[in-house]
């Protein structure tokens, strides 16, 4: 009996990792809340650069570095099938250019790290300059491939 237990759990641990299965529902529900995630932290920065906030460069440097962590955990939150299944802004045309999808999302992760980089230096002109691109990256996706409300 512990064995059996046991065993569906190693089942069920192998099936997550692998990416088996996955729900339509639960892969917009993760990737959803991955880019609230991304959104929370980010939110700040755009704030300090409007200058709704003072320009404050080690808060800057925290959630950039957060935002480069959660960027490279979005693309599997798009696996095949998740078109629909739950309330969702993706637009199908993601899976019919998934390759372009690809490179979209590379570039945010991309940029996202070199911001990360950049404002360990402390250099508030860099740090905005690279604000700015990684925006544009948000932005490049968003354009094509997201319904926006
Ligand atoms: C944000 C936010 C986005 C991006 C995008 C960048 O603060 O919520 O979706 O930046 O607007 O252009």
């Amino acid at each position: 009996m512990r064995f059996a237990t046991l065993s569906l759990a190693v089942v069920a641990t192998f099936a997550c990792a692998a990416g088996a299965a996955v729900k339509p529902e639960a892969a917009i529900n993760y990737r959803q809340s991955a880019y609230n995630l991304i959104g929370w932290n980010f939110g700040p920065l755009a704030q300090m650069m409007r200058g709704k906030a003072p320009w404050d460069a080690a808060e800057f440097s925290r959630r950039a570095d957060r935002v480069a962590f959660l960027a490279p955990q979005l693309l599997e939150g798009f696996p095949e099938g998740s078109d629909k299944g739950a309330d969702t802004e993706a637009k199908p045309d993601i899976w019919k250019h998934m390759d372009d999808f690809k490179v979209k999302m590379d570039d945010f992760v991309k940029q996202s790290k070199l911001l990360a980089d950049v404002a360990k230096g402390g250099d508030e002109a860099k740090m905005k300059e690279q604000f700015k691109q990684t925006a544009a990256a948000c932005k490049a996706c968003h354009d094509k491939y997201r319904n926006e409300e």
